[in-house]
């Protein structure tokens, strides 16, 4: 909350010392933090679906949709209202609770496209799931549109600490980023913010990124800790010869944003497909309690709904329920 007491600003300096523990320490204190927050059973299913794909005029060097590089992805036409409602519904039958609509766009431009988009989400909410969008830049202006719309979250990345983003990205600037994440906060929608690593950063870096997203005001609800995505399918991206991100890593970074942002739900988001059950469930154990569930991320591969089921029942853990993302979505209304 705004006008906390004594509130503390996260050095990079404290966020390494955490970082860096053992893992033993590291996922047990990870493990007190989660407990005392959230139920350490419980898990968000939140399906994306990549509403306009490719063609994107910035140079993001992770991304299969930058037109700036030569990746191979096919660019398609914007998916209509309709059959996005369509696949949320198959979302819902499925078992998710949340659904995030993506578009490979820089920012959001009034017409008719973004009322396409404001008709999607609500449409997802009169299913009674939560809505999440990912849609680029955005003014005040539209943040509120989108929260008249019922959208529950905006997803708006910082990818990584405010010194590596300029060897990732140079057509936005990181206030940019910050920008758009105030007037979300602005509009009463809530924050989906957090990065990718793998992509060269160093530990420093990642513990920046970190700090950054601890040290916001009030701190985002939610935080995706993506690995970059490995593409067997045979698109690419100008960081496609990144050797693969070791999953213990990932327990590290989650378990340090559980630590440092106890109410958020971490989101272990993409590199799923890469990494053994075992993987997963020491994510879990560190503090992750969402998944993106679904075949598909927005153009790379994510593990099969049965195998997802098959992972949840056998760690002996169950999915939120829809009613309870109804509850916990209506903040953002
Ligand atoms: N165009 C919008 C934007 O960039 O804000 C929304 C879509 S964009 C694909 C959403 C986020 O997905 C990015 O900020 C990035 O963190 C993540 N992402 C994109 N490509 C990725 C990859 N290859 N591996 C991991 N995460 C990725
Ligand atoms: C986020 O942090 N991860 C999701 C979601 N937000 C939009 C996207 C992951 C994309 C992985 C690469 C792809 O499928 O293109
Ligand atoms: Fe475009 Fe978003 Fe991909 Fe960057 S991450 S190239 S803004 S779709």
């Amino acid at each position: 909350m705004k006008g906390r007491l004594s509130r503390h600003e996260y050095t990079v300096t404290e966020v390494r010392q955490i970082h860096d523990l053992p893992i033993p320490e590291l996922v047990f204190r990870a493990q007190g933090v989660h407990r005392e927050h959230h139920p350490p059973t419980e898990m968000q299913l939140c399906s994306l679906l990549s509403v306009k794909t490719g063609g994107c005029p910035e140079d993001c060097a992770y991304c299969t949709q930058s037109s700036r590089y030569d990746t191979g992805l096919e660019r398609q036409r914007m998916m209509k209202p309709p059959e996005v409602l369509e696949a949320a519904a198959r979302a819902k039958a499925a078992g998710a609770s949340r659904f995030c609509m993506g578009a490979a766009w820089r920012e959001v431009k009034d017409g008719p496209a973004f009322d396409d988009v404001l008709q999607m989400v609500r449409g997802v909410r009169g299913l009674g799931m939560e809505a999440c969008c990912t849609l680029g830049m955005l003014t005040e202006d539209q943040a509120k549109r989108l929260a008249e719309a019922g959208l529950t979250a905006y997803n708006h990345n910082l990818d990584t600490s405010r010194s590596y983003y300029k060897s990732i990205i140079t057509t936005r600037t990181y206030d940019d980023r910050l920008r758009t994440l105030e007037n979300v906060r602005k509009a009463g929608i809530t924050v989906c913010c957090g990065g990718i690593i793998g992509m060269g950063e160093s530990i420093d870096d990642r513990c920046g990124m970190l700090a950054t997203l601890a040290n916001l005001d009030p701190q985002p609800e939610s935080v995706p800790v993506n690995a970059l995505a490995t593409m067997p399918e045979g698109i690419r991206t100008a960081l496609s010869d990144r050797p693969p991100v070791d999953p213990l890593e990932l327990v590290r970074m989650i378990a340090t944003a559980r630590i440092l942002i106890p109410k958020a739900r971490v989101r272990l988001s993409a590199g799923r497909d890469a990494m053994t059950r075992e993987a997963q469930v020491l994510c879990f154990l560190a503090g992750a309690n969402s998944i993106f569930y679904g075949e598909k991320l927005l153009t790379t591969g994510n593990p099969d709904v049965e195998a997802d089921q098959g992972l949840l029942r056998d760690a002996g853990m169950r999915a939120t329920e829809l009613a309870e993302a109804q509850l916990a979505g209506q903040g953002g209304e």
